[in-house]
């Protein structure tokens, strides 16, 4: 499935029905009152964050989304029916920006952070509808043969853009493993192979941690030197766990023959880490070495864990494939993000 983060629609919200100008008619009475029913109120354009999609894709293939227009009033004090409501959903963590009318002018305003499922937001208001003549007769008009025109509905040009919302990002190299930890900690079911780049777009994933917390986890395709200046793929993705509360750094040890080597593969993804954003490399780190069942050296992971502890780092080894260590990394993750929420 393609992934789309960012998509420009425009948006124009149903106008409202005209009021009826309309007079009684009735067997001999020669002049009726005014019967001229309400025109509808024109439909509404409402965004909808929701936990069900995590791409803006069907917004790149429709991208002018027009809510009903209200019926106008009629005789017999008869209103028009409303417009119907468009509800836009997209996925949580969307932001959604207003554009001006002439192309790029001003920076964008910024409307809506749907960071919640559910939340919703009325992007353009439809226009009210006009009120009948019955409405306008008074004690010196008693025939008044004007009723109110329907408003115009909200109209324009709106930027969605996506910054996924997750409260754990995996970060590493291609073929780190990050996509199978994701897919044996939660339900997710990414694309798994043994050559770099498998993923392609942002996975995420729900998960349970034996003492009953649940958090949302982001897999995002493998970063690698150069990644920030746009090197690889991982840059268009970083933006997708700027929001997280805490990294997991997946580190391969089976293919390691010292501790150097993985505190120098750590260092450098965690130095385009810093070029991107200096934010985001001052988010809370644990360290993941994966693949531990490939390991015939014991003695590596003792020194490897050692290493990053003297760093500064906690850190987990793990196999996916025995699921040896994963249950405490989990465990641990959890009770990080609940502190750090608090
Ligand atoms: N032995 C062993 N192999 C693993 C383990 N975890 C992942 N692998 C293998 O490592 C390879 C890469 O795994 P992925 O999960 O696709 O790696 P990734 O980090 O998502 O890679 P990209 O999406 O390319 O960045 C696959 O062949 C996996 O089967 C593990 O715990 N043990
Ligand atoms: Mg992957």
């Amino acid at each position: 499935m393609k992934f789309i983060d960012e998509v420009e629609i425009y948006a124009k919200a149903g106008d409202g029905g005209a009021g009826s100008s309309h007079f009684r008619r009735e067997k001999y009475v020669p002049l009726g009152g005014p019967d001229g029913g309400d025109g509808g109120n024109g439909g509404s354009i409402i965004v909808r964050a929701t936990s069900s999609k995590n791409t803006l894709l069907d917004f790149s293939y429709k991208k002018q989304w027009n809510a009903g227009k209200g019926e106008p009033g009629a005789k017999q004090l008869k209103s028009g029916s409303a417009g119907k409501d468009i509800i836009l959903e997209v996925p949580v963590g969307t932001q959604i920006f207003k554009l001006s009318e002439e192309e790029n002018t001003e920076t964008p305003l910024l409307v809506v952070d749907l960071s919640a499922d559910g939340m919703e937001h009325i992007l353009a208001k439809g226009g009210l509808g006009g009120r009948g003549n019955v409405h306008f007769k008074s004690a010196t008009n008693q025939a008044p043969d004007y009723a109110q025109p329907g408003r115009p509905g909200e109209e324009g040009r709106y930027l969605f853009s996506l910054k996924l919302l997750a409260d754990v990002g995996l970060v590493g190299m291609p073929n780190a493993g990050k996509s199978t930890f994701i897919s044996v900690v939660s339900a997710a079911k990414p694309r798994i192979a043994d050559y770099p780049f498998t993923t392609l777009t942002p996975n995420l994933g729900v998960v349970k941690a034996k003492s009953g917390k649940t958090f949302t986890i982001a897999d995002i395709p493998g970063l690698i030197p150069g990644a920030s200046e746009g090197k690889g793929l991982g840059r268009d993705f970083l933006k997708h766990i700027e929001r997280t509360g805490v990294i997991l750094h997946l580190i391969d040890l089976s293919d390691k023959d010292n501790a150097d080597q993985a505190m120098s593969v750590f260092r450098d993804i965690h130095g385009e880490l810093e070029a991107f954003s200096k934010e985001l490399s001052e988010k809370k780190t644990i360290i993941v070495l994966t693949k531990i069942d490939a390991i015939t050296n014991e003695n590596l992971i003792k020194e490897c864990v050692e290493l990053f502890e003297s760093a500064g780092y906690t850190c987990f080894a793990v196999s996916s494939v025995s699921r040896k260590g994963l249950e405490q990394c989990i465990e641990f993750t959890a009770s990080t993000l609940s502190t750090s929420a608090s």
